[in-house]
């Protein structure tokens, strides 16, 4: 998936290695999966259906999103229009560029969503109000 009114917002493949004897699969990102260098990895899990996640956007920050196991929605808005994204296997990831505005939800029972992203936690590089994204984006 790439929507050109989405920055690139793209689903990529995680190469899966199967194993020939029957002892399951293995996934390995590699510094050219993804377009940026991995500064923090965090995840989350034990999310309630009923809850949604995110709800901001970030000035700087590139991200990468996994449903390790589960299921969960990406929403993201770019100020003009949204589009849905369900993500439910461990062998591909949303490319999240910064700029973008996304919620997460629908989380099903025991989904885990971990995210590599390319920079160190910084309150600053969040936009927490809706408003304030659409001025970004006007910017
Ligand atoms: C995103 C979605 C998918 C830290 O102290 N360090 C960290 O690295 C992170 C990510 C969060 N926090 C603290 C900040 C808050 O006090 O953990 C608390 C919960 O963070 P937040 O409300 O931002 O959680 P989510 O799930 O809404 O958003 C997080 C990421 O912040 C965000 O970048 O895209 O996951």
């Amino acid at each position: 998936m790439k929507h050109p009114d989405f920055s690139n917002a793209t689903v990529l493949s995680i190469p899966k290695i199967s194993d020939p004897d029957g002892r399951g699969n293995l996934s390995v990102i590699e510094k050219d999966t993804i377009p940026f260098v991995i500064k923090r990895v965090y995840y989350l899990y034990d999310v309630p259906s009923t809850s949604t996640r995110g709800g901001h956007a970030h000035k700087t920050l590139q991200q990468f999103l996994i449903a390790l196991s589960g299921s969960f929605d990406v929403v993201l808005d770019n100020g003009k229009e949204r589009i849905s994204i369900t993500l439910n296997r461990p062998d591909r990831g949303l490319l999240i560029p910064n700029g973008i505005w996304r919620e997460l939800e629908n989380f099903s029972s025991g989904a885990v969503c971990l995210s590599l992203v390319s920079a160190e936690y910084d309150e600053n590089d969040y936009i927490r109000e809706y408003e304030e994204y659409l001025n970004f984006k006007k910017d």
